[in-house]
């Protein structure tokens, strides 16, 4: 009994983990210290309210079933954010709206450091 319960609780450690890991992707960790240096973002986000923004972009990735998409966006000043790379959350209908490469505008809710992309339209 001890065992299983050990067990169980390991393994929803580990998909806490992986959870984490998912939303720190490669492309976002850089970006977020970057951002921190630059002082804007994390104040501005902090305030914890939700923002709405609109930008303008280049899609570089897209994680369909994680629900993910990376952006290489221009300055959103809504949000106090310089240009860079991030990833954002994002419904299956932006997800399957574009593909890598394409350059969009999109509609943003952001909350503290991440966003999630509500609509996304080609340029
Ligand atoms: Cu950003």
């Amino acid at each position: 009994m001890t065992y299983v319960r050990l067990t169980l609780m390991l393994g929803l450690a580990a998909l806490t983990a992986a959870c984490n890991k998912k939303v720190e992707t490669p492309t976002a960790a850089p970006t977020s210290r970057a951002m921190s240096a630059n002082g804007s973002m994390a104040t501005e986000a902090s305030a914890a309210n939700t923002i709405d923004a609109r930008g303008h972009g280049t899609v570089t990735a897209i994680d369909k079933t994680g629900g993910m998409i990376t952006l290489k966006h221009e300055a959103i000043p809504e949000a106090n954010w310089p240009a860079m790379t991030m990833a954002f959350k994002a419904a299956p209908a932006v997800t399957h709206a574009v593909v890598v490469g394409d350059k969009v505008t999109f509609d943003l809710k952001i909350k503290g450091s991440s966003g999630e992309v509500t609509s996304i339209h080609k340029q």
